[in-house]
């Protein structure tokens, strides 16, 4: 029997890669970038699974073929509101993602993100780093104190549960949680959290605002002016999730008129585009998208995406299956 052909859209983890090899006819973008458009329209015509990534951008354009050849997109990652679902369901291509396994990673960077911002941890490291730091002094980048205080969650699912444990386990802090379906009050109890009844009246009452819901056309710019205006002034911005989520001008412009706190950004409107006026913000903080960017994570990511194409291609419901077509048989 003829292995099916699998294509990365990114070159993988070598452990991974290795693993897809040698059950599948595995082939390797080596250009270091992104496909074009007109690339993977190619690719839909020959591969039975696209693995991509979410640098990959799976819209009309990309999908615009008489007949897909492909079956399946077996997504490197949780978040896939790069992929235009309906319109890969309307070529019968099914669509998995991974969960879970890059839960407590993405977890740990978004609580890094809240300390460093909170603790100006980039400031100081751009001091010393510029040879700038002339010594010891009573008001020295002074910040906010973090243990105690009140944390929002926006999105309820299996990261915003890892952030409110880590923070409320280990920080003591109170957490509020704002999600769009009702949370078993088993699931709010185990970090003793309330929940919101709406994001608007979630956001007054939080010293730290940390985002966990999906991205996607439904999501975008959820945290606009009017939003970042009922923040607490002094509050910080976490966003780990998606860039569309949150206004960025508007965001720019409440950090340059101080009207919250500060921000921690690990993803972006535009990726890799960094709006310019976030960069004159200096009480934001920014990373370049690596949630997930541990080893762990990331062989772990490979290994679930594996197992959503061994299980389709056996003709099994993949276990992270977005997008239902019919199997394969
Ligand atoms: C991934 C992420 O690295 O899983 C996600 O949704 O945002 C990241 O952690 C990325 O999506 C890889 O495609």
């Amino acid at each position: 029997m003829t292995k099916p052909s699998v294509l990365l859209t990114r070159r993988w983890p070598a452990a991974v890669e290795e693993k897809l090899g040698a059950q599948y006819d595995l082939h390797l973008n080596r250009a270091a970038r992104p496909l074009s458009a007109e690339e993977f329209r190619e690719a839909l015509q020959h591969y039975d699974a696209v693995l991509p990534t979410v640098t990959d951008k799976i819209g009309r354009e990309s999908l615009d073929v008489p007949k897909a050849h492909t079956k399946i997109f077996a997504n490197y990652g949780v978040g896939y509101s790069h992929i235009d679902v309906e319109a890969a369901k309307s070529h019968g291509i099914a669509v998995t993602n991974t969960p879970d396994v890059l839960s407590e990673c993405t977890a740990d960077l978004a609580m890094m993100l809240l300390l460093m911002v909170a603790r100006r941890a980039g400031d100081g490291e751009r001091e010393v780093r510029s040879g700038q730091w002339d010594g010891w002094r009573p008001s020295h980048l002074m910040g906010t104190k973090v243990s105690g205080k009140t944390l929002g969650i926006v999105g309820f699912g299996r990261i915003g549960r890892e952030v409110a444990r880590r923070a409320h386990c280990g920080f003591g802090m109170e957490i509020v949680v704002y999600n769009r379906s009702p949370v078993p009050p088993a699931d709010l109890a185990a970090v003793n959290a309330r929940a919101a009844p709406t994001l608007d009246a979630l956001l007054p009452d939080c010293d730290f605002v940390s985002l966990h819901c999906p991205g996607g056309a439904g999501a975008a710019r959820m945290i606009d002016s009017r939003r970042l205006g009922l923040m607490r002034p002094g509050a910080f911005l976490i966003n780990t999730a998606r860039g569309e989520i949150v206004d960025e001008a508007a965001l720019a412009q409440a950090l340059m008129f101080e009207t919250i706190g500060g921000a921690a950004l690990d993803v972006f409107e535009r990726e890799p585009a960094i709006n310019p006026m976030l960069v004159q913000c200096e009480n934001l903080v920014m990373l370049p998208h690596m949630g997930s960017a541990t080893r762990e994570a990331r062989l772990a990511m490979g290994l679930r995406v594996l197992d959503n194409l061994n299980d389709f291609f056996e003709g099994k419901s993949p276990r992270d299956r977005v997008v239902c077509t019919e199997t394969r048989t």
